[in-house]
């Protein structure tokens, strides 16, 4: 019988493969998985200690931040720290990025966006939550201070990037531009197993996932879409399930292993969206499209925006290319 492969032990094997193979990335995912196994054995015990509630501060954009908000972004940014891969870090929970600029990173090569805890406000309700993350190279010179235009780099010059889900299995899946794989951890034993190698999202799916409870916001585009998806047609598998978590991670996993579309549009309350073009739609962009998918601002494809400061927010569609397609004929017929 074969054994089942650890994360650690495919890190390894697969470090060969990546073009600059000096271990330093294969280092800097430990210590990402290290940090999850961390946060997951917090976020197990959310409903028994007594840890819920409001920190009683808020994070930059102005939503309240939860302890184990405030606990994940430690967790990251101490093991990212502890070793010395990385230069400098951004986190959606702090309003500018860390310079890690010690002597053991003085020589780092790489820099990481990342969200600790999406999709907080689920927490107390024992609903699945993520920690989405993306690595790149620096662009400044090795040995100088880490500056904004290191983490300001458009999403197609990502190194890798990644999620955590927290859900009813605890699950690693990332991709450093090979190919997207899946790791699901078995609390027993302390490891992350390959559990789904080579994922590969549908072509086309039958499950639509947006908040509507914001119809009235949107944009012309996106109502015409949402009454075409509801409409009946056997012959195009219509009407489309709607399914919605309020966890981006949780509904982007579901719609990348079953097929289908993930949505936050603009709409008159929020001008470019909620999602974070940094810390949550480049990441999932450069895995939906390592997984056959796609990822858009609605007319763009996602990866290729340039950012123009840290916690920018943009329109997302996300999910099954030829859905993503669908919506942006939409979007282009009737209006963004
Ligand atoms: P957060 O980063 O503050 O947790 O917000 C992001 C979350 C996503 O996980 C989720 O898809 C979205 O917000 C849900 O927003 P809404 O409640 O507006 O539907
Ligand atoms: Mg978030």
């Amino acid at each position: 019988m074969k054994l089942p492969q650890t994360l650690g032990e495919y890190i390894i094997e697969n470090q060969k493969d990546f073009p600059y193979a000096s271990g330093e990335l294969s280092q800097l995912l430990s210590s990402i998985r290290i940090a999850a196994k961390v946060v997951n054995r917090e976020i197990n015990k959310a409903g028994l200690v007594d840890i819920l509630g409001q920190a009683g501060n808020e994070n930059v954009q102005g939503e309240d931040q939860m302890k184990l908000d405030v606990f994940a972004d430690e967790v990251f940014i101490r093991a990212l720290r502890a070793r010395g891969e990385v230069c400098g870090v951004a986190s959606e929970e702090n309003e500018d990025y860390i310079a890690f600029d010690d002597p053991i990173h003085s020589t780092s090569k790489y820099v990481v966006l990342i969200d600790p805890l999406d999709g907080s406000s689920n927490i107390d309700v024992n609903v699945s939550i993520g920690t989405i993350f993306s690595i790149y190279r620096r662009v400044t010179d090795i040995g100088s201070p880490v500056t904004l235009e290191d983490f300001l780099q458009p999403g197609h010059q990502q190194v890798a990037a990644g999620y955590v889900v927290y859900g009813s299995s605890t699950m690693i899946v990332y991709t450093t531009g090979n190919g997207v794989n899946g790791f699901t951890f078995d609390p027993g034993i302390g490891s992350f197993y390959l559990s789904h190698p080579n994922i590969s999202i549908p072509e086309s799916g039958k499950i639509y996932s947006i908040n509507e409870g914001n119809y009235v916001h949107f944009p012309e585009g996106v109502k015409k879409y949402l009454k075409y998806v509801q409409e009946l047609d056997p012959e195009t598998h219509r009407p489309y399930s709607s399914r919605y978590i309020g966890s981006l991670v949780s509904d982007f996993h579901r719609n990348m292993l079953k097929g289908g579309i993930y949505i936050y549009p603009r709409g008159t309350k929020a001008p470019n969206g909620k999602l974070r073009l940094l810390y949550e739609c480049n990441p999932l962009a450069f895995i939906a499209e390592q997984a056959n998918g796609k990822a858009s601002d609605g007319t763009q494809r996602i990866m290729d925006l340039q950012p123009t400061e840290l916690h920018q927010r943009v329109p997302y569609f996300i999910g099954s290319r030829k859905m993503v397609e669908e919506a942006e004929r939409f979007l282009k017929e009737h209006g963004e």
